[in-house]
């Protein structure tokens, strides 16, 4: 067999492809597998774009790594024995680095190139400079190619369970060369239907120029012992045929072939007609599908009345080589089985798995983002504000305007209380340590807890329980003054009936003329009369005020159910008004610090009483 009509794969062929094009990589390791293959077609693949790295393929069952290289020159030094490089190259980059190949590595033997639109001029330079160097390239704008049993070029043939459908795990008798891609799949599918399946399948691709031509794959076909069919998919655009026409009559091509070229509506069409590939369109009358079939026709292809019937067509003549004793169906063996896809098996409903967790406020697989069930543009065209988002992101539900004004009269009066206080200060001291934001948010909402900030929660609890056991505001003191604790929600350190807390009356006048009931707030201010009665700074404080409210909240907007409300208070929600709203200050103080340019910060020992242990002094 002369050398350009050598086979081009093999079962033992090897590839590089060049770009990340994991789908494609997979699917050509799955086709592999499921022809029996021992190793792997796919041994490395190029990538400019990141580092060297492995990258994580199945294997049938098994996991397996495939290196990626950044460069061509890496790859074609470790693996000598590749011999096929599929290039993915956007067609920004096809031409360089196809042209890089032909040039530098003598190994690579075929080169299938992917991209469509690389401009004709840059494609014509390159088939010149392959055909010198005895390169075949099958390509531009192609899938590529598929020879059954041996080797497939990246999405040819379609999904794992279209390629076993067409059969193409084994070889059949059958060669096709097309320009189409998609065409060559429903080629698989016609061949298979009809005959002992496909032996090799070529698309050239659909430029105008493309690198091998059907004469090529043609004439290899006829040279394959293994081919005994050959079918011709040419269409509208072009004069290729007539060369095929040519071998025909001068008996180049002696195995039997069926020819159709799609296209032949394009007399229907008053106009000059542009199908979707930049070759076709007929540019004289001979260029036309119909001109083309007739004289396929004439030089002794088998062509059909249609392409309806070109399967009928190869049946027959399949037939006839089958009674003749040119064709020997062999004895079907079932592939072995490749796993199926989480994500296609889940697609078609053949599997179904508990999820790893449960969301119930905030959707954002679709067009748009949905807080609980709102789209994000209604959120702002309907001007729920943050007190509105608060109560579908916290709630899932619209909440009364009252109490989405309530929430956000919150978040302003908790958003600061200046540098003193103790989630500030660690900020403060944490931004000064020159760490970043998130850190020194962070360490100042660490800080919040059940003195500071964070008696929310407990007052919640203390106010509820105390309240709903019937239980005298006198009473209530003094039965926590017997346990010896403190009660959440009662208490300042600088502010007193004396000097009162703005931020408490804000919220209370809002709660008591807004609220549709308050008695927990009530009930609040009745204990805070005690407990200031014998102490002046033991107020109702800012913590106190907003949780009792909400609770209040909870228990009569309307919106939660009695064991709704409880639960609030029982996973500890009630604390969250005051986190959100400080958090809003902790950063302004990070910032505040950076921007002064504030050095690292270091308590003075003048402040600091050193009392050590007696028996050293
Ligand atoms: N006594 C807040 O205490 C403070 C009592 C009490 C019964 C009480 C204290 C307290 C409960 C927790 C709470 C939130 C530590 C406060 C906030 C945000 C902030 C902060 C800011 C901001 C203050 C003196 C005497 C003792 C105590 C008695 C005190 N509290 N009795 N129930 N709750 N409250 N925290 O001044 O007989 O003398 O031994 O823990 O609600 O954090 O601005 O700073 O926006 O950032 O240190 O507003 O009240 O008083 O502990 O020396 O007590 O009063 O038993 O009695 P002081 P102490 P006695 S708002």
């Amino acid at each position: 067999v002369p050398t350009e009509y050598r086979k081009m794969f093999t079962k033992t062929t090897k590839a590089i492809v060049w770009g990340m094009q994991t789908r494609a990589v997979q699917s050509m390791l799955d086709f592999d597998f499921i022809c029996r293959r021992d190793e792997p077609s796919v041994v490395a693949m190029v990538y400019p774009f990141t580092g060297y790295h492995r990258q994580k393929f199945y294997w049938g069952h098994k996991e397996i790594l495939i290196p990626v290289y950044n460069k061509m020159l890496d790859a074609c030094t470790k693996h000598k024995e590749v011999d096929v490089l599929v290039n993915f190259a956007s067609l920004r980059s096809a031409y360089e680095s196809s042209m890089e190949v032909v040039n530098d590595f003598p190994q690579i033997r075929t080169i299938a190139i992917i991209a469509e639109g690389i401009p004709e001029n840059m494609t014509r330079k390159l088939n010149t400079e392959a055909t010198k160097k005895g390169v075949s390239i099958i390509g531009p704008a192609t899938v590529g190619g598929v020879k059954p049993g041996c080797f497939k070029i990246g999405n040819t043939g379609g999904m794992l369970d279209n390629i076993l459908h067409s059969k193409l795990y084994r070889p059949g008798s059958v060669a096709y060369v097309s320009r189409s891609g998609g065409m060559s799949n429903e080629l698989n599918n016609i061949i298979s239907n009809t005959t002992d399946g496909v032996c090799e399948g070529v698309a050239i691709g659909g430029d105008r120029y493309p690198g091998t031509v059907f004469m090529d794959h043609i004439m290899r076909y006829q040279h394959d012992d293994d081919s005994k069919l050959i079918v011709l998919l040419g269409e509208v655009g072009g004069i290729e045929e007539y060369e095929v026409c040519a071998a025909l009559k001068d008996g180049r091509i002696t195995k039997p072939m069926i020819a159709w070229c799609i296209g032949t509506c394009a007399g229907m069409f008053t106009s000059e007609v542009q199908f979707g590939h930049a070759g076709s369109c007929a540019q004289s009358d001979m260029e036309t599908a119909v001109a083309k079939n007739k004289a396929l026709a004439e030089a002794g292809a088998h062509v059909p009345d249609s392409f309806d019937s070109l399967g009928d067509l190869i049946a027959h003549v399949y037939e006839d080589l089958v009674a003749s004793g040119q064709i020997v169906p062999v004895e079907e063996v079932p592939p072995p089985t490749v796993p199926m896809d989480y994500n296609w098996a889940r697609e078609l409903g053949l599997i179904r798995k508990p999820a790893s967790f449960m969301t119930s406020i905030c959707d954002e697989r679709g067009q748009e983002l949905l807080y609980a069930g709102m789209p994000i543009s209604d959120v702002l065209t309907k001007n729920v504000g943050i007190g509105g988002v608060v109560s579908l992101l916290w709630f899932q539900r619209c909440l009364p305007p009252y109490v989405c004004k309530f929430f956000e009269m919150c978040l302003m009066v908790t958003a600061d209380h200046g540098p003193a206080v103790s989630g500030a200060h660690n900020t403060i001291v944490c931004a000064r340590a020159g760490k970043d934001l998130v850190s020194s948010v962070v360490s100042g909402l660490l800080t919040i807890g059940d003195r500071f900030g964070g008696a929310l929660d407990g007052a919640a609890k203390q106010f509820s329980e105390a309240y709903d056991s019937n239980m005298h505001p006198m009473e209530f003191v003094n039965s926590m003054r017997k346990k010896g604790q403190l009660i959440m929600g009662i208490g300042h350190r600088v502010k007193s009936i004396n000097n009162p807390d703005i931020r408490v009356k804000i919220i209370k006048e809002f709660v008591l003329a807004n609220f549709p009931a308050k008695p927990l707030l009530e009930y609040a201010l009745e204990v805070e009369k005690i407990t200031t009665s014998k102490k002046p700074n033991l107020i109702l404080n800012v913590d106190g005020v907003i949780a009792t409210s909400f609770v209040d909240m909870l228990r009569n907007c309307g919106a939660f159910s009695s064991e709704e409300a409880q639960e609030y208070i029982n996973i500890g929600a009630i604390n969250s008004l005051f986190v959100l709203g400080r958090s809003i200050g902790f950063i302004g103080h990070y910032m505040d610090q950076k921007r002064l340019k504030q050095g690292l910060y270091r308590h003075p020992w003048d402040d600091i009483s050193y009392v050590m242990p007696e028996q050293y002094n």
